[in-house]
């Protein structure tokens, strides 16, 4: 077998679906916590590269000692937030958890928090996969709209 003909194999093997390909989660931050309380969110954009739907079902971390997941619903002009049990990120779409909709209500906060954060988040197909996240105010940046598509680092 010549090494052209070895690459192409290779390259057909690394690229066949051997396995889900895990979601790629981008601009993972945890608010600060208001002082004096051990609660915050965490907020991050998952997409999924491959071609099943992946569907987040629990997130779980050292520094909290629960994690829900929730969402924000519109009730008659007033915001309020309720826990759901999953959050389907779509094959080949992706899904924005942000402030005001979709977040991981953390609870129990082992303060104070030392940014990177380790959050574990696991999957209905039984795949965990470890994101690190940053912490940031509620003034930090990356917080208003414009900046789809600009990814930073892996
Ligand atoms: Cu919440």
């Amino acid at each position: 077998m010549t090494m052209r003909s070895l690459a192409l194999v290779l390259a057909t093997l690394l690229s066949a679906p051997l396995w889900a390909e895990p979601v790629e989660v981008n601009g993972a931050w945890v608010r600060e916590p208001i002082p004096g309380r051990a609660m915050s969110a965490a907020f991050m954009q998952l997409s999924n590269p491959g071609s099943a739907d992946k569907v987040l079902v629990s997130a779980r971390a050292e520094w909290a000692g629960n994690i829900e997941i929730h969402t924000h619903t519109n009730d008659n002009g007033v915001m309020r937030m309720r826990e759901i049990e999953s959050i389907t990120v779509p094959a080949g779409g992706n899904v924005s958890l942000q402030p005001g909709g979709l977040h991981l209500m953390l609870f129990n906060l082992q303060l104070p928090l030392n940014a990177p954060l380790a959050l574990e988040l696991c999957f209905a197909d039984g795949e965990c996969q470890t994101v690190t996240a940053d912490i940031r105010g509620m003034e930090g940046p990356g917080m208003g709209p414009g900046k789809g598509g600009h990814h930073r680092g892996h």
